[in-house]
């Protein structure tokens, strides 16, 4: 089976790109995605955004397409950063630089709310939509819940990993081996249900 996968995360392609290896899935880049322009993410969730950035992208691709729209709800935060993940801190950076300046606005906010809620409960949220020839087919939607730490730790990952302590693995995503972390992650967990629909 070969899936399209539009992403401009490269951490989230490294983690398809493992999955495939493990599931036995073709997932391919979408070939010339940089070239085109991409969609605003306009949508106020993770599957509106998700299904805009799926449908829009398959129309380029001669085959099914799929799109990850994901990010960090923290519940003192009232569910921020949410959608807005990727440009939390709105630095205009991008890549590791932009992970950083996002990870340490979370800390001042909750940091000023430590008084009156120090509650540091967090999940990622992973919603995947599967598009073919700009149409949608299914979205899935995959979550995982941890606590936030006071302070970045491990070197592996990407965006808010470092931060996001997972107590059944005692340590953070960004410490835990990405297959490890692909077990249990929002990611994982979606990428797991799309391919249970697939092979129905
Ligand atoms: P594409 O839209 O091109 O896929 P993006 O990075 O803009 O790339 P999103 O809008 O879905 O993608 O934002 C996702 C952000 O949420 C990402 O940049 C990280 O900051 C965060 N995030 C999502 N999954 C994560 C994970 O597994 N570990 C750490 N941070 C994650």
């Amino acid at each position: 089976m070969k899936l399209y996968c539009a992403t401009g995360n490269p951490g989230k392609l490294r983690e398809f790109g493992l999955a495939g290896h493990v599931l036995n899935i073709d997932v391919e880049p979408l070939p010339g995605l940089k070239t085109l322009e991409a969609p605003e993410e306009t949508g106020n969730t993770f599957e509106a955004n998700a299904i805009l950035k799926a449908e829009y992208y398959s129309q380029f691709a001669d085959g099914p397409l799929f799109a990850d729209d994901s990010g960090l709800a923290v519940d003192a935060l009232g569910g921020a950063p949410g959608v807005l993940s990727a440009r939390y801190a709105e630095t205009g950076l991008s890549g590791h630089d932009a992970d950083e300046a996002n990870n340490q606005l979370v800390l001042k906010n909750l940091a000023r709310l430590a008084d009156t809620n120090p509650d540091r409960t967090a999940r990622f949220v992973c919603v995947i939509a599967l598009a073919e020839k700009g149409k949608l087919i299914q979205t899935f939607r995959g979550e995982v819940v941890g606590e936030l730490l006071h302070e970045a730790k491990g070197p592996g990952g990407f965006g808010y990993d470092p931060l996001f302590y997972y107590p059944p693995f005692g340590c953070t995503f960004g410490e835990a081996a990405s297959e490890r972390k692909f077990d249990v992650s929002h990611r994982g967990n979606a990428l797991r249900q799309m391919l249970q629909y697939l092979t129905r």
